[in-house]
């Protein structure tokens, strides 16, 4: 067993920390947020996440890991901080990993493993890290290991993924590569795939996102031409994938969550060969313009109108609203009504579209969600974005009494058509 100190409590590091833990490894979760270290040391977790709460609170209780707010001396340093894109440059802010580098340097003794978790753009171990690492006369590769080890890991089920996903780990050299693989072959029960070296295993995470990324924003161009020729894309889609080599994703209301938006940015930030990938952000970030498109087609216009939408969670099965898609169709609603030249000239400050927001799993207090009883009251038009299996239970005579309008957009595809149909409000479907 061995000692480890985990850099970052978040979504990744909080679980990771607990994993190890629970494997009867000496863990110290290690945050800057002293609010968090405090409230994690009374047991009160933040995240909501799908059996995560028992987990660490078995880790806490069993004294395998504490939660400390200074960084200890430790066999393994793991680094699990946020690494967020600059919304205007599309370059990603590593002050948390020089801030998590900097801290561990003074700790480390010979023998010593630093792994990095957090995303990052191709090369960040080796010219960020290294040399920071390097600040206290130890030379990584050399006295001390070093490694890209990335998360692998779906909000909503994380805990089972983390021992069931396959991990990939480059090292800085071989003898740092095996320290690390030692380390997560007690909890991980698929293949650990070791890499040459650290920069191809930042880049083989980052493509696995942009692949999806790219993928679904086909599956969106998809949606768009079917609609075009009259053809239900999801069923295309579907007989398309019948071919074995052939595996279009699902096309929706844009993409959201904190990997596929940012990822493929990460992936060309020093390179000046990325064209497709970037197109295909833009078309996934287009599709709130196009359901407002959808919406001003059927109702003429969004100006003057109440449009509830349901969803605001990133995607189905999770409260998690980063980069929400139902957020991003919100502020597009508004910005476009806002640019109505009746509207332009208006000069009463009333906001020219009623926008309703309703989510059965998002708790966010910030977010003024309403019932869906209230939601729906007197709505011109409904969208649904997120694929809750809340939403598939909907009742439409129900809804169809409340609306005042009989406009219904299903970005996700989850209300049966047919019964949605004979309550006269035919989903438009995205
Ligand atoms: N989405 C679609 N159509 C699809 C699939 C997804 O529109 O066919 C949307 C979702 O609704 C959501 C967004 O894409 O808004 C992203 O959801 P996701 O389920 O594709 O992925 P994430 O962001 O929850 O997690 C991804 C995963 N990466 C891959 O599957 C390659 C996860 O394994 C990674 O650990 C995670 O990113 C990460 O941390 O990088």
């Amino acid at each position: 067993m061995s000692s480890i100190c985990v850099h970052g409590l978040g979504y990744i590091g909080l679980p990771t920390a607990a994993m190890f833990a629970n494997y009867g490894h000496d863990v110290v979760g290690f945050d800057v947020n002293d609010q968090l270290v405090s409230e994690l040391n009374s047991g009160e977790i933040r995240i909501d996440e799908p059996g995560l709460r028992a987990f660490v609170n078995q880790a806490l209780d069993s004294s395998q890991l504490t939660v400390d707010d200074e960084i200890p001396s430790a066999e393994y340093h793991i680094i699990c901080v946020p690494t967020p894109l600059d919304d205007e440059t599309k370059r990603v802010n590593l002050s948390a990993v020089e801030e998590a580098a900097a801290g561990i340097a003074p700790t480390l003794r010979t023998g010593d493993t630093v792994i990095l978790e957090s995303t990052v753009p191709p090369g960040t171990t080796v010219s960020t890290v290294k040399p920071i690492l390097e600040r206290s006369g130890h030379s990584a590769g050399e006295d001390v290991a070093l490694v890209h080890c990335p998360e692998t890991v779906m909000p909503g089920n994380i805990i089972t993924e983390l021992t069931e996903n396959e991990r990939i780990i480059g090292g800085v050299n071989g003898v740092s590569t095996a320290a690390a693989v030692r380390l997560y072959e007690s909890f991980v029960e698929s293949e650990i795939r070791t890499m040459v070296d650290a920069t191809t295993a930042e880049f083989v995470k980052l493509i696995q996102n942009t692949y999806r990324d790219a993928n679904i924003a086909l599956a969106n161009e998809i949606a768009k031409l079917a609609a075009d020729y009259g053809v239900d894309s999801r069923e295309a889609i579907q007989l398309a994938n019948t071919h074995p080599r052939v595996d279009i994703h699902q096309p929706g209301p844009g993409v959201g969550g904190h990997c596929l938006p940012i990822d493929p940015w990460f992936l060309g930030h020093d390179s000046n060969k990325v064209d497709l990938i970037a197109h295909a952000r833009e078309v996934n970030d287009g599709m709130a313009g196009y359901i407002v498109d959808l919406l001003e087609g059927a109702l003429g216009s969004v100006t003057e109108q109440k449009i509830a939408i349901l969803g605001v969670a990133y995607k189905g099965g999770v409260s998690d609203t980063r980069m929400s898609p139902g957020l991003h169709l919100a502020e597009e609603l508004q910005d476009r009504a806002l640019n109505e030249p009746a509207v332009e000239a208006r000069t009463d400050g009333d906001s020219p579209v009623q926008v309703s927001l309703h989510d059965p799993q998002v708790t966010d207090q910030t977010l003024a969600l309403e019932t869906l009883e209230e939601a729906v009251l007197d709505a011109d038009a409904i969208v649904v974005t997120t694929d809750h299996s809340e939403y598939e239970s909907l009742d439409p005579s129900s809804i169809a009494q409340k609306m005042s309008g009989n406009v219904v957009v299903d970005t996700r595809a989850v209300l049966d058509e047919a019964d949605w149909e004979a309550a006269d409000l035919a989903p438009i479907r995205v």
